[in-house]
């Protein structure tokens, strides 16, 4: 328990340091602070075993094209670790890019506690899911259904039965969920992303081609559903 806290206190820390490098103003203050936030993980780098340069590129580029269409939106790229590969491959991606810091953000921290346990309030959150839809397994996902409680399965399960890689679904959290309650988020996105890894379903056996393109449509599809909630 103690060594859960030093983490998120550290990196409450790190986002605030972090802001401050880069000109910004610390949580609570900055302007982006006051838009509406979707915090993301990674979609398909662990599990689904993507590479990660690529990734970095997309994600990057696909926030860049959003963020130029949309205006008063942030998004929050998250990972567990202050030591995760995607999390500095994109932020010296973003940088070099000159994108605006208080649009685009990295987080360390659990998703399922970004606002209790790192301050962060986000509107929504992304889940990087299975093409069933089902809570469990491993990963976000695993951790969402669990944080959010049984009201995520039955809420998804009115939406949609299944999901296409690279597509997304949006499911308004009912207010029972602890999620909803604890954290202030109103919506998770599940998304689907491609899959590298042979003992999962949708194997797309190393072709990048397909990966990337499918990589591209689940950022697009999973920002374009975070504008119809939060706009
Ligand atoms: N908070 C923030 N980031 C997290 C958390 C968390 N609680 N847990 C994991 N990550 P993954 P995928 C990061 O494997 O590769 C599932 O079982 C993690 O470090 O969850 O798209 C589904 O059911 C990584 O950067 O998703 C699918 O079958 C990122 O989240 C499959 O895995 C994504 O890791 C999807 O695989």
């Amino acid at each position: 328990q103690q060594s859960i806290m030093k983490f998120f206190k550290k990196s409450a820390r790190e986002e605030n340091s972090q802001k401050e490098k880069e000109g910004g103003s610390s949580s609570g203050n900055g302007a982006g602070n006051e838009f509406p936030t979707l915090a993301f993980p990674s979609i398909s780098t662990a599990d689904f075993q993507f590479d990660l340069d690529k990734a970095s590129d997309i994600i990057v580029e696909s926030a860049q094209d959003f963020l130029k269409r949309v205006d008063n939106v942030r998004l929050a790229l998250v990972d567990l670790s202050d030591k995760s590969r995607i999390i500095s491959l994109v932020r010296e991606k973003v940088m070099k890019k000159g994108i605006d810091s208080n649009r685009f953000i990295t987080f360390v921290g659990d998703i399922t506690m970004l606002y209790s346990k790192g301050g962060l309030r986000c509107t929504a959150i992304a889940n990087a899911a299975n093409w069933r839809l089902k809570p469990g397994g491993g990963g976000v996902n695993a951790a969402i259904f669990k944080a959010a409680g049984e009201a995520l399965d039955i809420a998804t399960k009115e939406r949609a039965e299944t999901l296409n890689p690279g597509s997304s679904v949006a499911v308004p959290l009912p207010s029972t969920s602890p999620l909803y309650q604890r954290e202030g988020v109103t919506h998770v996105i599940h998304v689907l992303g491609p899959n590298m890894n042979p003992q999962r379903p949708n194997y797309l056996q190393n072709d990048y081609t397909k990966g990337c393109k499918i990589l591209r449509d689940a950022y697009s599809s999973l920002f374009e559903s975070f504008a119809s909630v939060a706009c």
